[in-house]
């Protein structure tokens, strides 16, 4: 399937012809392809769960006028959470709260149409963590937790699997949540040492090396206890089980406490381990400040990463020439789509967040131009080494777009010692004929980075030869197309 050169790929030089002179075959076949449907910008929807807070309004109004409770329900999308509120009548508003979760099925971030199989809010079609929660971002990096954490089971969904107790403390599941989530609870940690002072504690060990990393949890102080505090630790082994250093560790990064009773806290700090770490010990924990014989603190959404730096990769361009991109309106070609990309070795792990391609002019007809702008929309995917799409994004451009960086965004992690390839080209291009250039940049920074293309040809019936979206189209070969990638390193 692969080749070191494409086989058909069109290459035109500015400086030889003007690109629409330059005649290229057609080449491959297929169907341009459906393109992935631009998710709905729902963004509001997220705060639609306060429909189910309506009803706790219900519950205060003790009464008929609980009604009120209901409508709370309008902040989802279609309010059908709003019908809750009928729980008011008889002072059962609260009840009525439940309402909320009505319209949860189509409440989501992206396409709504696709379902949120794991009900957290971002619909299956944008969900980066299946089964996990997209929206906790404790360390408020802008970076969903589920995609960083080293630590399991840190949502504590139902139970604290993963998380052990140790001398003089228990652990136990908490029906509480720290975002409140009905879905999810938090591990409660007691202390009952019975002794002034003592800290005791439950923790998980991660095997990991020697680093810069971020601590950070959710934290709650039950009132009406004696005086304590919330403890976060870590502790850095020679051993790969958190065993091992003298004394039985390496180092600490020492305790970071809180002590604020009655609400829902964090504690985050950034840490580095030292020389021969091999595993970590997380550590959460109850200080009793006075003789009490039970102190307990609850936590919730722990948090164990590396410091993550940014990426930047840029094959500038810098007005060399371009390679045609999209589709083909000349006679002699018609219809034909050229798709454009990148495969990309990786060596060391980082999240892809963005990736872009240098796209030179306008998109028009190249026979005859009406010099004028088009409004299209340009497909992205990113693949593993095999062609299977990861992720795909669309981003539209106006048509008063007239040449620069169009940029895709994406949220998946590459791995170091695995090769991607990002695929793009003109949604529908192979129909309308529209077409434009990408620039490519022969002082090539990146040499082991190789241009991808595809080219979709026609048969005499001026049906397509392939589908772009079909990984058998696309060839490598060593074209220096200007692209950037940005991210974020992330632990292996
Ligand atoms: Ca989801
Ligand atoms: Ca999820
Ligand atoms: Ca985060
Ligand atoms: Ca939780």
């Amino acid at each position: 399937m692969w080749y070191s050169i494409a086989r058909f790929a069109c290459v035109c030089a500015l400086v030889a012809l003007p690109l629409w002179s330059v005649g290229c075959g057609p080449e491959s076949q297929g169907d341009p392809g459906d393109g992935g449907g631009g998710g709905g910008i729902a963004g509001a929807s997220g705060s639609s769960g306060a429909g189910g807070a309506g009803g706790m309004a219900g519950t205060a109004g003790a009464g008929g006028t609980a009604g009120i409770g209901g409508a709370g329900g309008t902040a989802g999308i279609g309010g059908s959470g709003g019908t809750a509120g009928i729980g008011g009548a008889g002072g059962m508003a609260g009840i009525g709260g439940t309402g909320g979760s009505g319209g949860g099925e189509l409440r989501c971030i992206g396409d709504t149409t696709s379902g949120d199989t794991d009900n957290d809010g971002v619909c299956d079609s944008d969900d980066v963590c299946p089964g996990e929660d997209d929206l906790i971002d404790v360390d408020t990096n802008q970076l969903a937790d589920c995609l960083e954490n080293l630590l399991l089971n840190s949502e504590l969904d139902s139970d604290v699997t993963h998380w052990e107790a140790r001398t003089q403390a228990t652990i136990a599941w908490d029906s509480s949540d720290a975002d409140g989530n009905p879905n999810s609870g938090s591990a409660a940690v007691t202390n009952i040492a019975s002794r002034e002072g003592f800290v005791r504690s439950a923790g998980q060990c991660v095997e990991t090396g020697e680093g810069d990393y971020v601590a950070a949890t959710r934290y709650y102080i039950p009132e009406g206890q004696g005086p304590g505090r919330a403890l976060v630790t870590t502790t850095f082994h020679a051993g790969t089980e958190c065993v091992g250093g003298a004394g039985g560790f390496l180092g600490s990064d020492g305790s970071r406490y809180q002590t604020a009773t009655g609400t829902w806290g964090t504690i985050l700090h950034p840490f580095s381990t030292v020389s021969g770490t091999q595993s970590i010990n997380f550590v959460v924990s109850a200080q009793v400040l006075d003789t009490s014989p039970a102190f307990t603190v609850q936590y919730d959404n722990p948090l164990l990463r590396c410091q993550s730096d940014p990426v930047t990769m840029v094959r500038d361009y810098t007005g060399g020439g371009g390679s045609w991109y999209g589709g083909d309106d000349r006679e002699l070609f018609t219809p034909r789509l050229v798709g454009d990309g990148i495969q990309i070795p990786v060596t060391e792990s980082f999240l892809a967040q963005r990736f872009a391609l240098y796209v030179i002019r306008q998109f028009d007809y190249s026979e005859p131009p009406e010099g004028t702008g088009h409004a299209v929309t340009l497909v992205a995917q990113l693949r593993d080494a095999s062609g299977t799409i990861l992720e795909s994004d669309t981003t539209n451009l106006a048509a008063t777009f007239s040449g620069g960086w169009v940029y895709w965004d994406f949220t998946t992690v590459l791995r170091a010692g695995q090769t991607y390839n990002f695929t793009t080209y003109l949604q529908d291009g192979f129909a309308s004929g529209l077409k434009s250039s990408v620039g490519y940049n022969n002082a090539d920074p990146y040499p082991s980075v190789m241009r991808l293309s595809c080219t979709v040809g026609h048969d005499a019936m001026g049906q397509p030869l392939v589908d772009v979206d079909d990984w058998s189209c696309w060839d490598a070969d060593s074209l220096a197309i200007s692209f950037a990638l940005e991210g974020a390193t992330v632990c292996d």
